[in-house]
């Protein structure tokens, strides 16, 4: 029994133990920074804090702020990857997080497979006494960013020309001779919808997307029937994304046939 009385004990004291570290940033157990965020162990060396998800059109927004407790002596703040689409700078003792120009940029530089969420990660150090190294501690900030259909799809030309010297077949493939994509830079929009004018010639269709890169949607243009000779066709296709609200572009697909 009282054997059993101590075990309970022990599995109490470790329980408390636990819950005491369970939101502190690894350092001195005694001194460190005790910065007042709510620690996950995302990441694999540090403690890491997740922020509220913001839109990838939030350029003008402020992403985080937080309070540094009075004992912080100084402190270091660091980029991961050397992408700085987030800054962190420290004014009048308050860590504001935010989003840097390089911010606007993004979607056009970065290609996601899973692309529900993305990830900065900022290194911060901070130091309770400045000559003593072993009060440091650090942590990651992680910004989970959500996709909006701020971009329409774009064509890669205004206009497609598709001149001929004779009279083409039903079934011909123009897309082999000129091809038609497009380019939705927002990272969730995984399809397009491309239409035509109505007209008795030409019909166009989805293709699919380009293998290393998923912003960009092919089309297919084919004829629907013999074109006789002496034509000379202007038409309008469209190209619409998956977003809520939809957007769409237009570009000119001009056949000459001599
Ligand atoms: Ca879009
Ligand atoms: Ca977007």
């Amino acid at each position: 029994m009282a054997f059993g009385k101590i075990l309970l004990l022990c599995a109490v004291l470790v329980l408390a133990s636990a819950a005491e570290n369970k939101n502190q940033p690894r350092g001195s157990d005694e001194n460190n920074c005790n910065l007042p965020l709510e620690f996950t162990h995302e990441s694999f060396f540090d403690p890491t804090f997740v922020n509220e998800p913001k839109n990838d059109d939030a350029f003008d927004e402020v992403f985080y702020t937080f309070k540094l407790p009075s004992n912080i002596t100084n402190y270091n703040l660091d980029v991961y990857h050397g992408v700085n689409y987030i800054s962190a700078e420290v004014i009048d003792k308050e860590v504001i997080f935010k989003p840097t120009e390089n911010f606007r940029n993004f979607e056009y530089k970065e290609i996601h497979d899973e692309p529900a969420r993305i990830e900065f990660l900022l290194p911060f150090e901070c130091y309770v006494d400045e000559n003593d190294y072993e009060n440091k501690t650090q942590f990651y900030f992680v910004q989970p960013i959500t996709d909006v259909n701020n971009h329409e799809p774009m064509f890669n030309r205004k206009e497609y020309q598709y001149h001929f010297g004779m009279p083409i077949k039903a079934g011909a493939l123009l897309t082999n001779i000129l091809e038609i994509y497009a380019v939705d830079v927002d990272y969730t929009n995984t399809k397009v919808e491309f239409s035509i004018d109505v007209n008795d010639y030409i019909e166009i269709s989805y293709k699919g997307t380009e293998y290393l890169n998923r912003k960009i949607h092919y089309a297919t243009l084919t004829t629907k029937k013999d074109i006789p000779a002496k034509q000379n066709m202007v038409l309008t296709i469209k190209v619409t994304d998956m977003g809520t609200p939809k957007l769409e572009s237009t570009a000119l697909v001009k056949i000459v046939i001599d």
